[in-house]
C-alpha cells in the first residue's frame, strides 16, 4: 500500500515534509500526522496556529485541536486551550481513554498537565502586536474583528492503510474568550475511516459545523465518489443552501483522502494546500 499525506495551506508544507519522512520509512499515520501538525504548531510566524497564534478579545490565545484514528473512529479534542506547547498532541492523548475525550478551557488544561505535557506561553510579542493594532483598527474604522484566521487540517494514510486526520487552530482573530470552532468537533472540523477515507475542514466554524462538512464528505465517497468530486460536492452544495437560507456563506475549505491514496480539495475561496505522496516521491505544493 502506498502511502499519501494532504493538509491545508502552504503553512504545513515542512509539517507535512516531517511526516513523509516517519512515512517513507514505514512509519504510521498517527505518528506522522501528529507530526505534521506540531510543526505548524511550533512555528511561531504562523498567525493562527499554535505559538504565535493571533489572540482572543482578551488579548489570550485560546487553541483548539483533535486528532481522529480511523481504524477504531477514536477521537479525542481540546477546546479553548491556553499556554500549553502541542494541544494536537494533548488530543491525541484523548483519543486514547474511553470516556472524557473531548476537553475544554481549565479542564483540559488540568488534563495536560497531568498527563506531562510541556507548557508554553503561547502568546508572542508579535502577536500581541498585532493584536494592539487591531484594537486601534476596530474603535477608529468600525472594522469587523473576524479575520486572519487559518486552521491546519491533516489527513493520512501510511504503507499499512491505517488513516488519521488531526486538525489545530487559534480560531477566529478576536473571538470572545471561550469560543470554539469547528477544527474540534468530529465530523466538522474532521473525520477519518479508514475502510472509506478522511477529510478535514478551514474556514468558518461557525458555518462548517452547521454542514457537518467533514463527515459529509467522507459519506460522498462512501457513496462512490472520488475525493476531489466529493470535497467539490460537499462544500459547493453547502455553501449554496447557506446563502438560500441565509443570504450568504462563510469561507470553507476541505481537504479529503480515501484509502487508496487519491486525494482533492473543495473550496469557496482562494485557498492552497499541500500533498506528498509515495508514487513519485515528490511533494507538490498548489494553490487552487
Ligand atoms: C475556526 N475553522 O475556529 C477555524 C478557523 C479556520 O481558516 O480554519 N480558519 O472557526
Amino acid at each position: 500500500m502506498k502511502w499519501a499525506i494532504i493538509g491545508t495551506w502552504r503553512m504545513c508544507l515542512e509539517g507535512i515534509i516531517a511526516a513523509a519522512e516517519i512515512l517513507k520509512h514505514g512509519g504510521d499515520s498517527g505518528d506522522a500526522v501528529e507530526e505534521a501538525v506540531r510543526t505548524v504548531e511550533d512555528y511561531p510566524l504562523y498567525k493562527s496556529v499554535g505559538y504565535g497564534g493571533l489572540p482572543n478579545e482578551n488579548c489570550e490565545v485560546e487553541m483548539d485541536a483533535a486528532f481522529m484514528d480511523g481504524d477504531t473512529l477514536s477521537i479525542g479534542a481540546v477546546g479553548g486551550i491556553r499556554d500549553f506547547k502541542n494541544p494536537v498532541s494533548i488530543a491525541r492523548r484523548l483519543s486514547r481513554e474511553r470516556f472524557n475525550i473531548f476537553l475544554v478551557g481549565s479542564g483540559a488544561e488540568e488534563y495536560a498537565h497531568k498527563n506531562g505535557f510541556e507548557r508554553k506561553n503561547m502568546l508572542t510579542e508579535r502577536a500581541k502586536k498585532i493584536w494592539e493594532k487591531r484594537v486601534r483598527e476596530i474603535s477608529d474604522k468600525n472594522l469587523s474583528p473576524y479575520d486572519g484566521h487559518d486552521t491546519v487540517g491533516v489527513v493520512c494514510l501510511d504503507g499499512q492503510g491505517h488513516m488519521t486526520a488531526a486538525t489545530s487552530t487559534s480560531g477566529l482573530f478576536m473571538k470572545k474568550r471561550g469560543r470554539v470552532g469547528d477544527s474540534p468537533i468530529c465530523g466538522s472540523g474532521l473525520y477519518v475511516d479508514s475502510k472509506i477515507g478522511g477529510a478535514a475542514a478551514t474556514g468558518l466554524g461557525e458555518d462548517i459545523m452547521k454542514g457537518c462538512l467533514s463527515y459529509e464528505a467522507v459519506r460522498l465517497m462512501e457513496n462512490g465518489m472520488n475525493p476531489q468530486e466529493a470535497a467539490k460536492k460537499a462544500v459547493c452544495n453547502f455553501s449554496e443552501k447557506l446563502k438560500q437560507k441565509r443570504g450568504k456563506a462563510g469561507a470553507m475549505s476541505l481537504v479529503c483522502l480515501n484509502n487508496k491514496g487519491e486525494w482533492g480539495v473543495g473550496t469557496n475561496v482562494e485557498f492552497s494546500f499541500v500533498n506528498g505522496q509515495e508514487k513519485s516521491g515528490r511533494r507538490k505544493q498548489n494553490g487552487i
